[in-house]
């Protein structure tokens, strides 16, 4: 098992440890322009707010402070500087808009909130009462920066004791009212020496990149905990949609990528379409999670770049990825096998017992990491005798592979016949012509429910009734035809949720599409 000192700040372990076995002036963060910040200079950088936080804010141990702004260098030195004030850091989505943020502030009982000058409108919008907001990356005197700048770059961290909260991380599902997941310092060393060091296992010369941002753990993750905790570095993209990505892997010899399923798609489009205009040959590590992983794309992926992607799944509540594979291990179609350090079953949602090895089930999974609502009732739903319930359907096999079904709410019945959404989707995203796919169960007087697709088309292609039927006819050559979708809607995005998920709720309201 792992074994962590009683006291442990994490933000020294990553970062000030990390600076001192390798070397200060290791490269640590890159941004796009070809600056580049060394261990050193993000733990002075971090210092020296941690003084203003603590000294001039009057924040103390304990204190939550929120933290909001695109994915930048000094953003990640905030985050290092609450955690060394020992404080808690709150990370939101730039893409949360002021009525969320202020439920976010009113459950967490935030009161101070670092928030990058060009995102600080919206948070000013939420009116939270009590809510000092200091912005940085301006011009003004009072910038949390300039304030830094004539700070000593020496701060004694807070000594926490490994089991304090560090981070609480926000996740809405899909819909409903938020919930704060806290996390301790040592769940944070927790997801580097489990799945990070175990399946990722990356070296001290990788350069990790990736889509997901800071306020999703996923990215929290990618972009600065498992560099950091292996010596690595990372390049920060503020912008980081699947074309910036791709141009970034190219100009910045990016060997490890962080993103999800549909990302990869995007990326196999553009490759297609301008294969001589990017070059990917420092990829070495492609890392996917935050939805279902097709087989197909990951052959499509296989086949253009000779890389196997790492599957995983993960959730805002187990902090990161437990299960998922690497190399031989990889069966494709297949999340993966439970991480080391993590164990998993599938088990019936009412008496919490092991289905056997093929029957669907709802996924469990216990380990170093877990799920610990803040002041939320639904805690009780989602860990039942120790195992966390992920909310997804799952198969195990008899070698203990984990093949995903669908969320456990995404099943369709329909005349008697369960249909999983996704295997319908990725039945769909076979057919050239398909970009995304998303399907899901809408009422029917005959059969109950019905299967209604909602098809992304590749560029060019006409939607209509011509090229709807000859989808329908195609899906029926992959799958049971009572799976089939009956219906199927042109679209030219699915609707997702600020971290990439599709909002499958929206699409079965009437007239969704
Ligand atoms: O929510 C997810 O899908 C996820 C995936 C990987 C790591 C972390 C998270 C929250």
């Amino acid at each position: 098992g792992l074994r962590y000192p009683d006291r442990l700040n994490c933000a020294v372990e990553l970062l000030d440890a990390t600076a001192r076995r390798l070397g200060p002036d290791r490269p640590c963060l890159r941004m796009p322009g070809g600056e580049v910040w060394s261990y050193d200079e993000l733990r002075a950088a971090s210092d020296r707010i941690a003084h203003v936080l603590t000294d001039d804010l009057g924040v103390v141990p304990g204190n939550r402070v929120l933290l909001r702004g695109p994915t930048t260098p000094w953003l990640v030195a905030c985050w290092f500087a609450v955690l060394k004030a020992g404080a808690v850091a709150v990370t939101v989505l730039a893409a949360q808009r002021p009525h969320e943020l202020a439920v976010i502030c009113d459950i967490a009982r935030v009161r101070h909130a670092l928030c990058d000058v060009r995102a600080v409108d919206d948070l000013v919008k939420a009116e939270v009462p009590g809510l000092k907001v200091t912005a940085f990356g301006g011009e003004s005197a009072t910038d949390l920066l300039s304030l830094a700048a004539g700070r000593p770059d020496r701060f004694e961290a807070v000594e926490t004791s490994a089991d304090d909260v560090a981070l609480i991380a926000f996740t809405s599902g899909t819909t409903g009212r938020p919930k704060g997941c806290m996390h301790f310092h040592r769940d944070l060393l927790a997801i580097a020496d489990t799945f990070s060091a175990r399946v990722l296992r990356p070296r001290a010369e990788d350069v990790f990149a990736g889509s997901p941002p800071l306020g999703f753990t996923f990215g929290l993750g990618g972009l600065v905990v498992f560099p950091l905790r292996a010596g690595a570095s990372a390049l920060l993209l503020e912008d980081a949609h699947p074309d910036q990505l791709l141009a970034a892997i190219g100009r910045h010899r990016v060997s490890v990528v962080f993103t999800a399923p549909t990302a990869y798609r995007v990326m196999l489009a553009k490759l297609a379409g301008e294969p001589a205009a990017h070059d990917i040959g420092s990829l070495r590590r492609c890392v996917s999670a935050g939805e279902n992983l097709p087989a197909a794309t990951w052959h499509a992926w296989r086949e253009r770049t000779g890389l196997s992607i790492v599957n995983g799944i993960g959730a805002t509540e187990m902090l990161h990825i437990f299960i998922s594979a690497a190399d031989d291990a990889i069966r494709p179609g297949t999340t993966g096998v439970a991480v080391p350090g993590y164990e998993a079953r599938v088990v019936d949602g009412v008496t919490m017992e092991p289905v056997p090895d093929g029957e669907p089930g709802l996924l469990a999974v216990r380990g170093p990491t877990g799920c610990r609502y803040l002041a939320d009732e639904r805690q009780r739903d989602y860990v039942r005798d120790g195992w966390n319930l992920t909310g997804d359907t799952y198969v195990r096999d008899a070698d203990g592979y984990f093949t995903y079904v669908a969320r456990a709410d995404d099943m369709i019945i329909s005349a008697g016949y369960n249909i999983a959404a996704p295997e319908v989707e990725e039945a769909l995203l076979r057919h050239p012509d398909v970009r995304e796919a998303a399907v899901v169960g809408v009422p029917d007087a005959e059969r109950g429910q019905i299967a209604r697709a909602f098809v992304v088309l590749r560029e060019g292609v006409p939607g209509g009734e011509g090229t709807a039927a000859a989808l329908r006819e195609f899906t029926k050559g992959e799958i049971v035809p009572y799976k089939c979708p009956r219906e199927i809607v042109f679209t030219d995005a699915l609707p997702r949720t600020p971290t990439g998920k599709v909002q499958r709720f929206r699409l079965r309201e009437p007239g969704a599409g």
